[in-house]
């Protein structure tokens, strides 16, 4: 605070006394000596000048109005760059694998590969780091997107500790001191919004089924840009005085002091919980939340303790008795698309090839064991599926070895999901089909019958239902 030593020195936090700046004013004028002197004194004095100062602005009413801008107004004793600090890393690690994981996810869409693949068609060089998307592991997008949506679940306690406890420096008084300050303010209001905009527009996803017809997509991707670049430059700048926190441990600088950062409360009250005890009951909440949402990854038996996971639609029991995400009959197939009329088409450089349901089945079956993985973050376990090769499909149209890409269409007229493009390398795995029955037993309406594809390591948007047209190397 002051040099001056005077004795009149207020408590620490406490506006000076005005009795005691306005003495020291007066004597430097009644002093008899000259102006010029006066302001020397003024000059080389720097507990002067801001005593002064302080006298001055609080006289003119310029300090902070009567509430939260006030320091006094934040009285939790728990407040301070420690417990800031310790959310603040958590989050630096939980975001970095969020923002990883959510960027391998729109990958697995292979967006580059078609028109139709691609819900951002408009990214620019933001998909810069795109590449073919493997098929193996045959877990890969079950585990990638497991993890993104349940520890994006999972983070929702820390997050908001995280914000309670730098709240009052969303008060912070002057609001704007100087350009720089503006900037930083700035980066602090895309930081928090995108944040708020990513849970929010992602968690509302995941449990309410695409409220946003489609275009979820689009606002989850550009919306986590914008929020990386702050949380870049917020990272940035914030974490040598984090590290410098929890190096401190609990030992809390002063409330005023530089390295408070205007998180410590001047006035606190009684503690009724240790700092300890305040992370404890975040990281119980987050425990809290990982059991109720975790078995939705993790599927089969476990998917009963998913009490967060959207319910509402019981898949029932037997070989079909697994997760469905959307119905035939909320995506309006009619009996007749896929009654006895129906027809594969399979389409090539070497012509068309139309087959029956019957024709299908009398062609080689191949089994494989493969999930169904949802960017809404369920997962089935490992379902036994069999039916067609898309490479002997591949292989009645004039197509040998190197098979090119696929197009696949559903009977679906309308919505995102009724086709897709599957690269050359997916369409060679072995492992992928066309399915025609499911656990030994024929496919549920709901679960894409007559035919569905099924492909390893794929993202389920990707396992096209009711498939009822193929064609191979044919760019969309
Ligand atoms: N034609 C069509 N196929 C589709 C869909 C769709 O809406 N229409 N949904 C996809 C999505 S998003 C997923 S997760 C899987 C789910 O398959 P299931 O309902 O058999 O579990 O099907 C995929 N195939
Ligand atoms: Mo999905």
């Amino acid at each position: 605070m002051s040099a001056s030593g005077s004795g009149h020195e207020p408590p620490n936090g406490m506006p000076p006394l005005e009795a005691g700046g306005a003495e020291d004013a007066s004597a430097a004028t009644a002093s008899g000596t000259p102006r010029l002197a006066s302001q020397k004194s003024v000059k080389s004095g720097p507990g002067r000048v801001s005593r002064l100062g302080k006298a001055v602005r609080s006289v003119a009413g310029k300090g902070p109005p009567p509430g939260p801008t006030r320091p006094e107004f934040w009285r939790s004793p728990l407040r301070g760059p420690w417990l800031t600090a310790v959310f603040g890393l958590v989050l630096l690690f939980g975001i970095t694998v969020l923002f990883v994981t959510g960027l391998v996810s729109y990958a697995a869409y292979n967006p580059d590969l078609a028109a139709v693949n691609d819900q951002t068609p408009d990214k620019g060089w933001l998909g810069f780091y795109l590449f073919s998307w493997p098929t193996s592991p045959y877990w890969l997008y079950r585990l990638t997107q497991g993890v993104h949506v349940t520890l994006g679940v999972v983070l929702v306690p820390v997050l908001l500790a995280k914000l309670w406890s730098v709240i009052p420096k969303l008060f912070e008084w002057p609001p704007i001191r100087s350009a720089s300050h503006a900037l930083d303010r700035l980066s602090l209001l895309l930081l928090v919004g995108g944040a708020g905009f990513e849970f929010v527009t992602g968690i509302l996803n995941v449990q309410l089924h695409y409220i946003f017809p489609g275009s979820f997509y689009t606002l989850h991707f550009y919306g986590a840009w914008v929020f990386i670049g702050a949380f870049v430059v917020h990272v940035t700048f914030r974490l040598p005085r984090a590290l410098r926190a929890v190096r401190r441990r609990l030992g809390e600088p002063a409330a005023g002091t530089e390295e408070a950062a205007g998180l410590v409360a001047p006035h606190p009250a009684e503690p009724t919980i240790s700092r300890r005890g305040a992370l404890a009951m975040v990281g119980l909440g987050s425990v809290a939340l990982l059991v109720v949402t975790a078995g939705q990854s993790i599927g089969g038996w476990w998917r009963q303790t998913a009490l967060l996971a959207p319910h509402g639609r019981d898949p029932g029991s037997g070989p079909n008795g697994f997760q469905i995400n959307k119905t035939a009959a909320s995506v309006g197939i009619r009996p007749s698309d896929v009654g006895p009329a129906w027809r594969l088409t399979v389409r090539g450089p070497g012509g068309q090839v139309d087959l029956t349901y019957r024709q299908l089945l009398a062609m080689t079956q191949h089994q494989a064991a493969l999930p169904i993985a949802c960017v809404e973050g369920w997962s089935t376990t490992d379902q036994q599926w069999s039916g067609v090769r898309l490479t002997d499909l591949a292989a009645l149209v004039g197509l040998g070895v190197h098979t090119p890409e696929v197009l696949v269409e559903s009977v679906q007229r309308g919505g995102s999901f009724r086709s897709a493009v599957l690269s050359d390398r997916q369409v060679r795995d072995s492992r992928s089909l066309l399915a025609l029955r499911v656990n030994g037993a024929t496919l549920s309406p709901d679960h894409g019958y007559p035919a569905r594809i099924i492909v390893p390591g794929a993202p389920g948007v990707h396992n096209t239902k009711w498939v009822t047209r193929l064609t191979f190397g044919e760019p969309a």
